[in-house]
């Protein structure tokens, strides 16, 4: 059924030393010739070249013309007879003719309002040339490019250009994936970096002209991933150009293709009046990624894409590190523990687990997921904990001396860890095979001055994996007495079996424990605790995410109750309003202690304690309990409200930044006493995106947004990645029982260019993120949803199968839902010719 197994990996026959590309450019016939220069690694074997869609033009070896007798044409390639080749090495010259204008998946050679460029990750560079397209394939690339455009580029060095061509040559041998060409009508804002060995790299952002006021952060963040690259890790650039190219219409974020790294324009373009700083930083933290890929990604690739996780969860967590060093680390990491649980966890719990290295795909683009990235990367996190922060960098010098310049595995990454620091990492590899998010109990006793902790270790079965065996959780634990001091500081217990049991000798009272600190493993903790312990420690704990995360149980087991009835926890209030003012702590961290658990947050852990999640009792609970907030702690809400005010110009900086989110956390609370007056006058005066949009999505809450949302559109029509915003606020925001309505209205308006795939995210992802409104009874945002993802799939069907993830949490919810979901999928996988990316999804989704 065209499935692909890890188990029937084959090194490939040949060797490819040299590729030398030439294209001639033209939106309905660019051709492409492509000489490779392969030797056989062992006699009979034929060579099979991965081409689709491609029209074949002439075929040569050595120079002359192969005989139709000699070679094989189907829809995924060509295959030249044992026969027809010979023994030693040789040249292979193909000529292809492609269509990029009317390429709308956008994978492989494509045009973007009128420029043109590629994306090659995973499979599209078959989509260009006939080619052994797979990772451990490494290759030396010369690449000619001929066409009418100002600016041509590809990877690597520029090695000559004149009217109407450019050549480009990439010194470093690298898999096919990683090829890049843009040409069209750009503008460069140049920089440079000095290595630390002293080498200079030009560096340009290239735009759309007219872009050009938007690119300084950009550039920036490229200056600060270098040198912080060298800083942790050692790691120098090793170009003379560095080339990043901002395109509207884009599949993904980003990407990391050697030396000329593509992105999502809403990934580069900044400026106050237009981006967030949600959007600053994730444009820091995504160009960090890309560039950090130049190490862990381009230098050392995988052999296969079941090891994505080798490059994207090690990655992750080199963005992750930097991000946490450019801002506030305690912050950024319960940033990205929210991210992990909404996106990571929920998969982990539904029709789509999966372990972070698969075993099986259909389509690998379906394997771009969180478990393989966010998991991944908490994975990586783990090693570091377990082998503290000198023994993982040794570990990762390791990795990087010995692996450099190959297309490894996982065996090979652990293998490294293992060496590296003398231990046996055989269970911790579970943490790569196994899918399912562990669930941790604990209990605890305290007999004669010594304190027990007991845990227990359980995954539930996932798809394909019935069985689960205990992995190595490392779990952080810190002791902190009755009168608010710790007793004893952190310590990371090394749990192994089903169930262990950790002893603290010599205490002289009971302490409170303050368990997984940091979020030392990806797991979810069970503890029966008390309201009281919980806001005991949300004042006292000396660890910053323990603490956040003491207020997020809180608040979370509150509204769970609420949802049945009950009222406000008085510990969770009383708690709460001892933060807001408190100057002592940091103003981003008092944002997030505010902000209440997302609606899928509160159905995802309704739904783990086995109970049905009702969506609309849900949405009132969380509505009661901002009002309760809000009553109870007014006067403190408005006075930090007021003080938070920023009369100065607008600067990303995290301080500032954090200043902005509390204003905002308090305002989302006064709202509901101040009939929407705060957040009106703020949209009126605002300065900056941040809170224009904040106050915006406010208004549209409360039912008070048109004439807001109207104003937003006649400023800003013209620029696409804010009208962005304008769909997705007014539908994630909106009142639940309008939100399929306004979906299927804004589906209308003339400015949903559906086609363009940040357009299409911002209205169905605005539309899912609506929780109530998406899951509304009669199934109509379901239908709407179902019939987007159709009319997509024969357009794009890598973002029609990604987006279909918005039905994965069919389980949680009640039989009436679940039927209406269930016949929306059927629906879907009934369609006629739909894409194999589709297809697959919609198979698993049914389970
Ligand atoms: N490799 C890209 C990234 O994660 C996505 N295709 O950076
Ligand atoms: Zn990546």
């Amino acid at each position: 059924d065209g499935t692909t197994y890890l188990s029937d990996y084959r090194p490939y026959p040949f060797t490819l030393s040299t590729v030398s590309l030439t294209f001639r450019l033209a939106p309905r016939a660019t051709r492409v010739t492509a000489r490779l220069a392969l030797s056989p690694r062992a006699a009979g074997a034929a060579l099979h070249l991965d081409g689709e869609e491609l029209k074949l033009i002439s075929l040569a070896l050595d120079g002359a013309a192969l005989a139709p007798a000699d070679y094989r044409l189907t829809e995924t390639g060509l295959t030249i007879h044992p026969a027809a080749l010979p023994e030693g090495p040789f040249t292979l010259e193909t000529e292809v003719e492609i269509a990029p204008e009317t390429n709308t998946a956008l994978e492989g050679l494509y045009m973007s309002k009128g420029m043109y460029c590629t994306q090659c990750e995973a499979e599209g560079f078959r989509k260009i040339t006939f080619y052994p397209d797979r990772p451990d394939v490494m290759a030396r690339f010369h690449v000619r490019i001929e066409g009418e455009a100002p600016v041509l580029l590809s990877n690597g060095n520029p090695v000559g250009a004149g009217d109407g061509w450019a050549e480009w040559d990439d010194p470093w041998p690298k898999p096919a994936y990683l090829f890049a060409l843009v040409a069209g009508e750009l503008v460069a804002t140049q920089g440079s970096f000095t290595t630390m060995s002293g080498r200079k790299a030009d560096l340009n952002v290239w735009v759309r002209p007219g872009d050009e006021d938007r690119t300084d952060y950009a550039l920036g963040a490229i200056q600060r991933s270098m040198k912080w690259d060298e800083e942790a890790f050692g790691r120098e650039y090793d170009l003379d150009v560095f080339n990043l190219v901002a395109v509207d219409d884009f599949n993904m974020g980003a990407m990391e293709n050697k030396g000329l790294n593509i992105f999502n324009s809403k990934l580069v373009l900044a400026s106050p009046e237009t981006a967030t700083d949600l959007d600053y930083e994730r444009i820091e933290g995504v160009i960090g990624h890309e560039y950090f890929h130049n190490w862990t990604g381009d230098r050392i690739t995988c052999r296969d894409w079941f090891q994505l996780c080798l490059k994207e969860g090690l990655t992750v967590f080199r963005d992750q590190s930097f991000t946490s060093d450019m801002r506030l680390g305690a912050v950024k990491r319960i940033e990205d523990v929210i991210a992990l649980r909404a996106r990571q966890f929920r998969e982990d719990a539904g029709p789509l687990a999966h372990p972070p290295r698969p075993d099986h795909y259909r389509e690998i683009n379906n394997f771009y997921t969180s478990t393989v990235y966010e998991k991944g990367a908490e994975v990586v996190r783990m090693l570091q904990t377990l082998l503290g922060p000198d023994g993982f960098r040794a570990a990762m010098d390791l990795y990087f001396a010995r692996h450099d310049g190959q297309a490894c595995t996982i065996e090979d990454w652990i293998t490294v860890f293992e060496d590296a620091s003398g231990r046996d990492l055989g269970q911790f590899k579970r943490w790569y095979t196994d899918a399912g998010t562990p669930h941790l109990t604990v209990t605890e006793t305290f007999e004669n001055g010594t304190y027990t902790l007991e845990f227990t270790q359980d995954t539930k079965p996932t798809p394909g994996q019935a069985e689960k065996p205990p992995r190595l959780i490392p779990i952080a634990v810190g002791l902190i007495g009755p009168n608010g001091d710790e007793v004893v500081p952190t310590r990371v217990l090394e749990m192994t079996e089903a169930r262990q049991s950790f002893a603290f000798e010599g205490l002289g009272a009971k302490p409170v424990p303050s368990i997984l600190r940091g979020f030392s493993a990806p797991v979810v903790l069970e503890r029966q605790t008390s309201p009281a312990e919980q806001a005991f420690l949300l004042a006292n704990d000396t660890d910053p995410f323990n603490r956040w995360e003491a207020g997020r149980s809180l608040a979370r087991e509150t509204l769970i109750a609420m949802t049945t009835g009950a009222a406000p926890d008085a510990e969770y209030l009383d708690a709460v309003g001892g933060l807001i003012a408190d100057e002592a702590a940091d103003p981003a961290f008092r944002a997030l202690v505010l902000r209440l658990p997302s609606e899928d947050e509160i159905a995802q852990a309704i739904a783990a304690s086995g109970k049905v999640a009702d969506p609309d009792a849900i949405h009132a609970a969380r509505t009661a309990l901002m009002q309760a907030l809000a009553a109870r702690h007014e006067a403190t809400l408005a006075a930090t409200y007021e003080a938070c005010a920023q009369p100065g110009a607008y600067r990303p900086e995290a301080a500032d930044a954090g200043r902005r989110s509390l204003r905002l956390a308090c305002l989302a609370l006064l709202g509901t006493r101040d009939g929407g007056a705060r957040a009106a006058a703020l949209f009126d005066n605002a300065t900056n995106m941040t809170e224009s949009l904040g106050a915006l999505g406010l208004l549209v809450a409360q039912g008070k947004g048109e004439a807001a949302l109207a104003r937003f559109r006649a400023r800003w029509q013209d620029n696409a990645l804010v009208m962005d915003k304008w769909f997705t606020t007014q539908l994630a925001l909106c009142p639940p029982a309008e939100a399929a309505d306004r979906a299927a209205r804004l589906a209308e308006d003339p400015l949903f260019t559906w086609k363009n795939p940040n357009r299409f995210r911002a209205l169905m992802g605005g539309l899912s993120a609506n929780h109530a409104g998406f899951h509304r009874a009669d199934g109509a945002g379901y239908r709407f949803y179902a019939d987007w993802l159709i009319r997509l799939d024969p357009v794009n069907p890598q973002t029609a199968a990604r987006m279909s993830t918005a039905f994965e949490t069919r389980a949680r919810y009640d039989a009436g839902r679940q039927a209406k979901i269930r016949a929306e999928l059927e629906r879907i996988a009934a369609v006629e010719g739909l894409s194999r990316d589709l297809s697959e999804m919609t198979a698993r989704l049914l389970g």
